[in-house]
């Protein structure tokens, strides 16, 4: 699927024109009431403000008017899809975990009395610390992905749960910020899709001792808002509706698995956006469900260890979202053994 061009230029447009138009506006309106600016500028800024209001006004309907048009000539059918509800068997829950001795023992647990999970698998991405004794000992299978990266240690995961036989795979952290409770929410929603993704960004759900704070909340709101673009549609706006970008916690439908998993191709810390891209392009339906967010236990090592990283990931999954294209050779496969097969010899263990 091509990016959505013309959107994105629109949206570009829109939103340079209308932030144009707030910020002439309100420094006329200071320079008015407070005086700080000479008499030429203020009649300038007031020259300009009508023009660029008009100009903001007169691009900013029109996927409305577009929207309109379109319904009263096509307007019998809104999505050609139908619903489908499929029961999901068993469920398999990967954990990650870098360095994550704290919190490890008891996430395991958690995921262990969790009625709709039949098993447990640790991926330990090389962990200098105790991570893979104390996976082990509260029961849970564990694998070591030697190559460092949150997306080698997502697709080792994913490639671990897809060859263990279950029919769905849930994939979450190993720093206590998730809660097996919400498995059965997920699990619902699966019933009637491919892929379901955590969303953290529900204020209800989210701890006041979390990591997350204003800045990576809206920021994965507004990227999440542009991946959904990207994706646009015309019948609900989206082919996916997003609300969040970083949210590891998500379940997958084995069948489902097995058509991207060769396509998944980021070892970096953007590998949740990225499968959510080739999700869509692969035609899987994905949606999004909230899930509650708690204190973090040990050290951050993502997006959400300082303002920096979480500002540099953030550019790295616009970036992403903008530029990203499909190989065609990763083309999706009908059959899981196949599709294992042609995943690269580099991310097959
Ligand atoms: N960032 C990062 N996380 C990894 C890596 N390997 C495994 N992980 C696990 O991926 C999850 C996400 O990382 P985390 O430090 O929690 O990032 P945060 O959620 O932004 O704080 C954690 O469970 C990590 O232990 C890696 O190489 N980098
Ligand atoms: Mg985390």
């Amino acid at each position: 699927m091509r990016p959505n061009w013309i959107l994105l230029m629109y949206i570009f447009i829109a939103g340079t024109s209308l932030f144009l138009t707030v910020v002439i506006a309100a420094a006329a309106a200071f320079a008015r009431v407070y005086g700080w600016l000479a008499e030429p500028v203020t009649t300038l800024l007031d020259e300009i403000l009508l023009p660029m209001a008009i100009v903001t006004l007169g691009i900013l309907p029109w996927p409305g008017f577009l929207a309109l048009a379109r319904s009263i000539v096509r307007p019998t059918k809104l999505n050609e899809s139908h619903v489908q509800t499929e029961s999901i068997g068993t469920a398999v829950a990967v954990i990650i975990a870098l360095n994550e001795e704290q919190a490890l023992g008891q996430v395991v647990d958690d995921f262990l009395g969790a009625s709709e999970i039949s098993s447990v698998i640790v991926v330990d991405n090389d962990s200098r610390d105790r991570t893979r004794e104390i996976g082990k000992a509260a029961g849970a299978r564990v694998v070591v992905e030697r190559r460092r990266g949150y997306g080698f240690a997502c697709f080792r995961g994913l490639t671990e749960g897809l060859g263990s036989g279950h029919d769905a795979i849930v994939l979450c952290e190993g720093d206590g910020t998730f809660r097996a409770a919400d498995v059965r929410k997920l699990l619902a929603y699966l019933t009637h899709a491919d892929l379901v993704i955590g969303s953290r960004t529900h204020s209800a759900l989210l701890n006041g001792d979390s990591q997350l704070n204003s800045f990576t909340t809206l920021g994965n709101l507004f990227v999440a808002k542009l991946l959904q673009l990207r994706y646009w549609d015309w019948n609900v706006g989206g082919r996916v509706r997003l609300t969040d970008v970083g949210c590891t916690y998500r379940a997958i439908r084995t069948t489902a698995l097995r058509k991207i998993l060769p396509a998944l191709q980021i070892g970096g810390n953007y590998f949740g956006p990225h499968m959510v891209m080739v999700a869509l392009e692969h035609g899987l339906r994905v949606i999004e469900a909230p899930v509650t967010f708690w204190k973090r236990v040990g050290a951050s090592k993502g997006g959400n260890a300082s303002w920096r990283a979480a500002f540099i990931l953030g550019l790295q999954m616009i970036w992403h979202i903008m530029t990203h294209k499909v190989r065609p050779d990763l083309q999706p496969d009908t059959s899981g053994a196949d599709a294992l097969q042609q995943a690269p010899s580099s991310q097959r263990r």
